[in-house]
């Protein structure tokens, strides 16, 4: 991340892409509600590296959520330090207020622990049960982001594994979980996922236009766009590829981000994580 006096920008700027990244074969088919999800769609989760659970929080809880984002980018918290912007705008970010700054900003770290409006999201008890019949253990939270995504120069996320980011042993059984706050299609830059590439193993990361999967190890035919409505949430296994596109729409598409893992695991050095993710040092080229 870049700071420019008080000023935090996203740590990569827009980057030019080939739209075919994004080209999906299939919109994935969600499941209505926490309480419909059965062992059947845990053994989906399992098989295909993901789960989409629409209606899963209810109108009122993500009108709260939205407003205590909103409160959290106007500073009403004045310990939060977590407002990030797109990268290349600090002159505009000066320039504005209120509404105007709010739809610059990309992301918001940390939000857990300083509204109860946001915080109701991670400790759902319906969300961590599943999580439990994932892991095979009680979760917990590890990291946390809300994923604004502006509308016009909301940035594509590229493809890539999330355990990359982690310092987290390889056997790992990270669960992500990101719970829409706004419509999300691919026109707003929804999440895309390729089924089944968890099981893939671990894939190695460049840095390019983010810490990425290089683009032509995407394996762009079996892409699946996951459309959600507010209040619906995207669960994934940290070794799946997934990636979004740029918001070039004049649509939000704000989101919330939490990536838990089973409580029993501890942290290992990032030596040991770029040994396996790291380009370096490795016969790759990208
Ligand atoms: O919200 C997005 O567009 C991308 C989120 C994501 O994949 C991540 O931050 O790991």
């Amino acid at each position: 991340m870049i700071v420019q006096k008080d000023i935090l920008e996203d740590a990569y700027g827009p980057g030019e892409y080939d739209p075919a990244l994004y080209e999906y074969a299939r919109i994935a088919e969600c499941v209505n509600g926490f309480e419909n999800v059965r062992d059947t769609h845990l053994a989906q989760f399992h098989a295909q590296g993901f789960l989409a659970i629409q209606h899963a929080y209810s109108t009122a809880q993500v009108a709260a959520a939205m407003a205590a984002v909103k409160a959290l980018i106007a500073g009403d918290n004045r310990a939060f330090r977590g407002v990030q912007f797109e990268r290349g705008i600090a002159q505009e970010v000066k320039r504005s207020a209120g509404h105007a700054r709010e739809m610059l900003v990309r992301k918001l770290t940390r939000f857990v622990g300083l509204d109860p409006r946001l915080d109701v999201f991670g400790e759902d008890p319906r969300l961590l049960d599943i999580l439990t019949r994932i892991m095979g253990e009680p979760p917990a939270l590890f990291a946390n982001q809300a994923m604004l995504k502006p509308p016009g120069i909301g940035r594509e996320k590229p493809w890539h594994q999330d355990h990359a980011y982690f310092n987290l042993p390889m056997h790992t059984c990270i669960v992500s979980a990101w719970v829409a706050l706004d419509p999300a299609d691919p026109e707003n830059g929804c999440m895309h996922v390729i089924p089944e590439s968890h099981r893939d193993g671990p894939v190695v990361h460049f840095k390019r236009r983010d810490w990425q999967i290089c683009d032509t190890d995407v394996a762009r035919h079996r892409i699946a766009a996951v459309a959600l409505q507010p209040g619906g949430v995207l669960l994934w296994h940290g070794r799946l590829h997934h990636g979004s596109p740029a918001n070039r729409s004049n649509r939000r598409r704000r989101a919330l981000q939490l990536h838990y893992i089973p409580a029993s695991v501890e942290t290992i050095a990032t030596e040991e994580r770029l040994a396996v993710y790291g380009s370096e040092g490795k016969d790759v080229v990208c």
